[in-house]
């Protein structure tokens, strides 16, 4: 029975040492809520640190044996891995730069090795229980890299990532000098999950401008799969805080809670220590209420909870510095002997008293600079039995996209926050009932239960497409059979194509030029009897017959435009015309100049507009543009756009690389035909071909009419050596 893994950094469960010995301590996070109705059942699993440091091995084992019981498998670190993978390159690098505060980053290539390293033994354990089968669901930017480490051990395994706080604009993630390692350390996963469309547009960029690989519609083609991206905002386990702030302890304690505040109105503010929470800005903010409407002095207090995190990391406790500072300030200058401005509090509650606060307050302050989610929004929402109460929440945390009812802010707008204060103290009951309701539906609806199974459901259903969509592997009982048929073969016929078939893409097309190793293999593949060797591609005669020319091989150049046999003399296909040419090139010529990096290339009958070195983005757009400038200009003549790799390509019609594969076939008849190659223009190579012929498509697995697929040049040079025997 294939299982469910979940690996997160920590486990839902905290290892605490005291005199009596060791100690369990299940975790209340939402994430270990949401998920317990995953790792508990049968036999999956739930991975990760269990929160202290291990003195022996006696002690591992006794760890392991309890966390067993509970479906727990721990993954000790030591001091020094925490110190540089965890609070170093996670919380010093990594948490920083994805919540745009670039400037507290820092770039030690110390805790970088010691991030990879802990993510392999990461690996090592999640290999250590999972089958081929099973499915494994990664979470957050601890384990960035894991996902292609376990692609690389398991290349069939179910494997998903989630992504718990903001992905921020490429431009961010281009300043780190492992961007591109921890890209594709994700892209490792089958589906990668962000809480917003925001953060997964974001990805897209980075994907498609850091690693130039082609993305449409949340689907990115990797060089050799195709990785789903989707939004999933996660939810809470609304019943939970419901019931919570139902129960007579939360009564119990709110009741004590107002005695002592008497008539005080309460704004609540609820956090971990952190820079991204916006705490010091949101003091500021209550300062200036008080300032700007004196009349609420004596009538308003903010509560604010702090929950210690992190301290460790330098700029956490200068944060907690300024907060005391402009605490002990404001309340200075305001209180009086019977009313406290702010009522403070540096530690963590129990739920139940969290509960009571949630209760207690009119105002939920939720201010982050920058926020993944945000679950304390949603758990004020899902307290307020009473449907009253208003929710304060900045534009820039992700639950802003869900709770459009809550009063919306821009957190650095000192005025606009003050604003919503006072709008929050004097709203109507009624408005307050309309928005609140509204916001209650949403959040028991989508719940983190609902969230566990749209991405479950997500990850098999990407899974199952990929094995309906994508061309078969050309796996080792294939490769036997087809050098069996090679072998058995009276006459053969091999069609390559050249640029990301034989050779990988080069910014400069001119650039890339056969190497030796391929100049020997083209030459002792001419050398096997009976064989023909037919090099197709779409480039110019003239530079592939400097390149190859002295090889006795076959070529058909320009798509089929200039054919010539091994020792023969170039042949056109058929008689054309090449004066449209001088009409197009200065179309072509605009969209040069409108386009920074793209470039014209002319053959004798066609003319070519690249953009693989123009920005990603734009190259696509211009290249939509431009194809529709071409269809206008190109209509009722005999001319064809087509579209290869990053490319646009105007040319005679009803000639391509299938009518001249065609043609080469009737002329050179086989019975083993092989032909490779990876772009749009191959398929009409693999089209013209009969069924037996071993068509085989290089590259991303989209959609293809090849019988096969492989993965990349390396993988085709290493086939055409094994055809050597
Ligand atoms: C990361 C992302 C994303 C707080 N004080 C007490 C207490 N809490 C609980 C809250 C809430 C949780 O801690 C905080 O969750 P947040 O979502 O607000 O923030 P992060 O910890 O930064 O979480 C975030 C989240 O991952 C999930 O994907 O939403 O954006 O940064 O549940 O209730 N709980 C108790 N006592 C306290 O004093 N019992």
């Amino acid at each position: 029975m294939p299982r469910t893994l979940i690996v997160s950094n920590r486990l839902p469960t905290k290892v605490l040492r005291n005199e009596e010995g060791l100690t369990f301590q299940p975790s209340e996070g939402g994430l270990a809520t949401g998920l317990g109705s995953i790792y508990r059942q049968g036999d999956n699993l739930w991975i990760g640190w269990p929160g202290l440091f291990v003195h022996d091995e006696a002690e591992e084992d006794h760890i392991r044996e309890e966390l067993r019981e509970d479906n727990m498998a721990p993954v000790f670190l030591t001091e020094a891995e925490i110190r540089d993978f965890y609070e170093g390159f996670s919380n010093s690098t990594l948490w920083p730069t994805f919540h745009y505060f670039s400037e507290f980053a820092e770039y030690e290539q110390t805790h970088w090795e010691a991030y990879v390293q802990v993510n392999q033994k990461f690996c090592e354990a999640v290999l250590a229980h999972a089958g081929p089968e099973d499915t494994i669901w990664v979470h957050d930017y601890q384990l960035l890299l894991l996902p292609e480490m376990l692609r690389k051990a398991r290349p069939e395994a179910s494997i998903g990532f989630f992504l718990h706080i903001p992905f921020p604009s490429q431009e961010l993630i281009r300043v780190l000098p492992w961007r591109t390692e921890l890209l594709r350390g994700m892209l490792g996963a089958d589906l990668i999950g962000f809480h917003t469309f925001g953060y997964m547009r974001h990805f897209l960029s980075a994907v498609t401008h850091l690693l130039g690989y082609p993305a449409q519609n949340g689907q990115i083609e990797t060089p050799n799969r195709s990785v789903r991206v989707d939004a999933f905002p996660m939810g809470i386990d609304y019943e939970r805080y419901a019931k919570a702030a139902a129960s007579s302890e939360a009564e119990h304690h709110q009741a004590e809670y107002r005695e002592a505040l008497r008539d005080t109105r309460v704004i609540l503010s609820i956090d971990r220590l952190d820079y991204t929470k916006g705490i010091a800005q949101r003091l500021r903010a209550f300062d200036q209420l008080l300032q700007r409407y004196p009349e609420w002095r004596g009538q308003v207090s903010l509560i604010m909870l702090v929950v210690p995190s992190r301290d460790q990391v330098a700029q956490y406790a200068s944060l907690k510095e300024e907060i005391d500072e402009l605490v002990g300030r404001i309340n200075a200058q305001y209180r009086t002997i019977s009313w406290n401005p702010i009522l403070y509090f540096y530690r963590s509650l129990p739920l139940e008293e969290l509960a009571a606060l949630y209760r207690l307050a009119e105002v939920a302050l939720v201010t982050p600079m920058r926020d993944g989610m945000n679950l304390v929004a949603k758990e004020y929402v899902a307290s307020r039995l009473d449907q009253r109460g208003v929710l304060i929440l900045s534009e820039r945390a992700g639950a802003a996209r869900e709770l459009s009812d809550a009063l919306i802010i821009n957190p650095t707008d000192v005025g606009q926050l003050v604003d919503a204060m006072h709008e929050a103290l004097v709203m109507p009951e009624e408005e307050q009932v309309t928005r609140m309701s509204a916001m209650q539906t949403l959040v028991k609806r989508y719940n983190v239960f609902s969230w566990t199974k749209l991405f479950m459901n997500q990850l098999a259903y990407t899974k199952m497409k990929q094995h309906t969509l994508a061309t078969e592997k050309l796996d080792a009982a294939a490769t036997t059979q087809l050098l069996t048929d090679f072998k058995a073969a009276e006459q053969r016929l091999i069609l390559l194509d050249y640029d990301g078939t034989l050779v990988g893409f080069h910014h400069n097309p001119q650039r890339a030029e056969p190497d030796q190793e391929l100049r020997l293999l083209l030459r002792a593949l001419t050398e096997v009897p009976n064989t023909r060797v037919v090099l197709i591609s779409g480039r110019d005669r003239g530079t592939l017959d400097k390149w190859l020319g002295q090889l006795p091989v076959d070529f058909i150049t320009e798509h089929g435009v200039w054919l010539r046999a091994a020792g023969e003399e170039w042949e056109l296909f058929q008689a054309m015309q090449n004066d449209w040419m001088r009409e197009l090139r200065p179309v072509l010529e605009l969209y040069v100049a409108r386009t920074a990096g793209s470039f014209i290339e002319e053959k004798d009958y066609s003319l070519v507009w690249h953009y693989r070195r123009a920005d990603a983005d734009l190259g696509e757009v211009r290249a939509r543009e431009l194809l529709a400038h071409l269809a206008f200009m190109t209509a009722n003549t005999d001319l064809q756009v087509m579209e290869g790799n990053k490319v646009l390509e105007i040319k005679n019609a009803g000639i391509n690389k299938g009518t001249a594969a065609a043609r080469w076939l009737a002329r050179y008849p086989a019975d083993f035909i092989l032909a490779l190659g990876d772009d749009r223009t191959d398929e009409d190579t693999f089209r013209a071909l009969p069924p037996e012929a071993y068509t085989i498509k290089v590259g991303s697995t989209g959609r293809s009419l090849a019988r096969f697929n492989i993965g990349s040049p390396a993988e085709v040079r290493q086939l055409l050596r094994k055809l050597l025997g």
